[in-house]
């Protein structure tokens, strides 16, 4: 029963994405809802590694033919040319996109809904952008987050035409456990948000897609993959990110065997 509730908290982007209208922003936003939820639109070429995927989830160019995104956004684990990727753009109906092909899918050994939110999708040819690094220790566990996607603006809003961002605080386990309890797998999931006044979050849509920040070099370095929360941006709960860390060596294995 917990697995029930929990599953209904997750994302159900497969529905959601059939559907999916894009929310037209006019480029003078100042009075349209905030996006993400309370970002802001990403310039071109300010995230280059971030991909839209057909089934309405985000990713990270993990290798120029291979994407980083949540197990909750793929079906299983095999050869699958069902998936496209874009990437190369911040504008989804631009021309100067590039959309690939998948060719095959590994979900995380042992995905059963809970926890353990990653997967990999092999691409048919590279997208020529870079990558994003993933952190292989907690040492970047902590500090001021940069969430970007392509997902609701609102909660229960539409998906959007323009990448957009925000930066959230890490949450500590034990102030997310505050708001999930025992649905937190602290090991596997890292939390980040504005506890104390919500408004800013990922939301719908934006599954899959990277937290990052910036490494002792200035480099952009992923530290969680967004997975789930209760609605967005509420105030009392975070959102819940796959723990990259926790899964380094074994994201670098599987890309290495795709
Ligand atoms: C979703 O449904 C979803 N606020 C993604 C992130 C969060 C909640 C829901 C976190 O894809």
């Amino acid at each position: 029963m917990k697995q029930l509730l929990r599953t209904l908290k997750r994302c159900s982007v497969i529905a959601a994405v059939a559907l999916a209208t894009f929310s037209l922003q006019p480029s003078n936003a100042s009075a349209a809802p905030a996006p993400i939820v309370g970002g802001t639109r990403a310039a071109q070429g300010e995230f280059p590694f971030m991909v839209r995927l057909s089934m309405g989830c985000g990713g990270a160019l993990y290798a120029q033919d291979i994407v980083l995104t949540a197990a909750h956004c793929v079906d299983g684990s095999g050869k699958d040319t069902s998936i496209t990727a874009t990437g190369g753009t911040v504008d989804l109906q631009s021309s100067s996109g590039v959309t690939v092909r998948s060719t095959e899918v590994l979900q995380a050994p042992g995905y059963d809904g809970v926890g353990k939110d990653w997967a990999l999708i092999k691409l048919a040819e590279p997208i020529d952008q870079p990558t994003l690094k993933i952190a292989d220790s907690s040492a970047y566990d902590t500090g001021t987050f940069t969430i970007a996607g392509w997902g609701a603006a609102t909660e229960g809003g539409g998906q959007q035409r323009y990448l957009l961002k925000a930066t959230v605080p890490f949450v500590s386990d034990a102030t997310c456990q505050q708001a999930y309890g025992g649905d937190l797998v602290p090991g596997e999931e890292i939390c980040a948000g504005n506890v104390s006044d919500g408004g800013v979050d990922s939301c719908q849509g934006d599954s899959g897609g990277p937290m990052f920040r910036k490494d002792d070099a200035g480099a952009w370095i992923q530290v969680g993959i967004v997975s789930w929360g209760e609605g967005c941006a509420r105030p009392g709960y975070p959102g819940v990110y796959t723990q990259v860390s926790a899964f380094a060596s074994d994201i670098a294995s599987a890309a290495s065997d795709l």
